[in-house]
């Protein structure tokens, strides 16, 4: 039974170096759907939160507990089109997503889910008008757990 045990080793090394290839949104399952819709652009524009995708992109943000115990999102400054979407992912700890201040007249969208599960994600349509935003996970926001997003039109 060593032929299967090595057939696992490879599926394994393959999807590992597949998620290190993509790694903006590829480690979820339930990214998959939508990352057809712009892998160029995530490729090139990887860890750079600040360039501004095509509408529809989908830009992720991780909120994790640092092993110094210290919370955040990754990256806390985003800039996006309306329409994208903000893809929360999980790292550590136990963390949600909520805009709480924006442009006058905007609809804001609701306080996030609190996520539990590591890479679990949630996915946040920015339906806003363009503008200054202010984000928090609510537990944390007084321990420094804020971001600002930046929508342009
Ligand atoms: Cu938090």
């Amino acid at each position: 039974m060593k032929l299967p045990k090595t057939n696992l080793f490879l599926a394994l090394g393959v999807a590992v170096a597949l998620a290190a290839c993509s790694s903006e949104n590829a480690t979820s399952a339930g990214a998959a759907a939508d990352q057809t819709a712009a892998p160029a652009a995530e490729a090139s524009a990887a860890e750079a939160s600040s360039a501004a995708p095509a509408s529809g992109n989908v830009i992720e943000v991780v909120a994790t507990t640092e092993s110094d115990g210290t919370n955040h999102f990754v990256p806390s400054q985003v800039t996006a089109k309306r329409g994208d979407i903000i893809r929360v992912k999980l790292g550590t700890g136990v963390h949600n997503f909520h805009i709480t201040e924006g442009q006058a007249g905007a609809t804001l969208p609701a306080a996030g889910a609190f996520l539990q599960l590591p890479g679990q994600t949630e996915d946040v349509a920015l339906d806003l008008p363009a503008g200054e935003y202010k984000f928090q996970c609510d537990p944390h926001a007084a321990l420094g757990m804020t971001g600002t997003l930046t929508v342009t039109e």
